[in-house]
């Protein structure tokens, strides 16, 4: 890996993965994501890991994607490239994926942030959409995630001034969990992570797959997707684990079985 560093047991069975291309603030060309979808796609395998934390640096989470990549190109290059494949595949990361983000998230880096299941924030934490600063517009799903996040007005004004919005107003506005100190913000994250970690993987990954559901579908059909994941948690050796333990009064050990 080559702008990525990925440390899979960071805090017990809570991986971490920190983009790690500082002099461009983390710009996100190419390889980056791809390596990202890789660790991703590596850590989900990974029976040990329950829980992932993605950040940049106290600086930059990330700049957005590459420009200087992206200036010359046509088109139908960037159809030919096809860089969401690449977005796609983190987007269907299995387990609690979350971003602690200090510093810019921009652009892209907006949209990698919300492509995390939560945020949580350091101070100087800003986020925004300017692509129409350089002429383009959001293309990883800014205007699909922002607005489902944020509500349209402000979405709107984001995506069309390019104005970044603080930490505190993203918190205010719903896109981030929680704001920090920022000597604070990776520990926030892997508390955060520490504490789903402790509960049942299949649970979770089930609860994550049906919130997410939601962004997806019309009530009646998310009801029923939400029901049918209920009843398949009563297949797991977990809920069996959590039921009893809770009428035993004990804490219980989940085994992600
Ligand atoms: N791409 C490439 N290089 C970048 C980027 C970027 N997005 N952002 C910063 N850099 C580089 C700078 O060019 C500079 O490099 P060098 O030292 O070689 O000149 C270095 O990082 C440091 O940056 P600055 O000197 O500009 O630092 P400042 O503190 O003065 O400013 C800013 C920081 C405000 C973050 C500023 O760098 C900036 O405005 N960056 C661009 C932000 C932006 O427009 N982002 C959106 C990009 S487009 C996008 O994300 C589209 C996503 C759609 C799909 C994704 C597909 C992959």
């Amino acid at each position: 890996m080559e702008f990525i560093r990925v440390t899979p047991n960071a805090r017990p069975q809570v991986a971490l993965i920190e983009l790690n291309r500082p002099k461009e603030l983390n710009a996100l060309n190419l390889q980056l994501m791809q390596e990202v979808a890789a660790a991703l796609k590596a850590l989900d395998d990974d029976e040990s890991v329950r829980a992932i934390v993605l950040t940049g640096s106290e600086r930059a989470f990330a700049a957005g994607a590459d420009i200087k990549q992206m200036a010359g190109r046509t088109a139908i290059d960037m159809l030919i490239v096809d860089q969401f494949t690449v977005w796609d595949q983190i987007r269907k990361t299995k387990k609690p994926l979350i971003a602690a983000v200090s510093g810019f998230a921009l652009g892209g880096g907006c949209e990698l942030a919300m492509t995390c299941d939560m945020i949580v924030a350091s101070e100087t934490a800003q986020f925004g959409q300017p692509e129409i600063k350089i002429g383009v517009m959001p293309g990883a799903g800014g205007t699909q995630r922002l607005t489902r996040a944020v509500g349209k007005a402000r979405a709107m004004e984001m995506v069309l001034t390019g104005r970044p919005i603080s930490a505190l107003e993203a918190e205010r506005a719903g896109l981030v969990n929680r704001v920090v100190p920022v000597g604070q913000f990776l520990e926030e994250a892997f508390r955060l992570a520490a504490s789903i970690a402790e509960m049942s993987p299949v649970a979770a990954r089930l609860a994550k797959e049906s919130v997410n559901r939601a962004f997806e579908t019309h009530l009646d059909e998310g009801l029923h997707f939400e029901r049918k994941n209920f009843y398949l948690t009563f297949a797991s050796e977990d809920q069996k684990e959590g039921m009893a333990a809770f009428v035993e009064k004990r804490k219980p050990q989940f085994k992600g079985r």
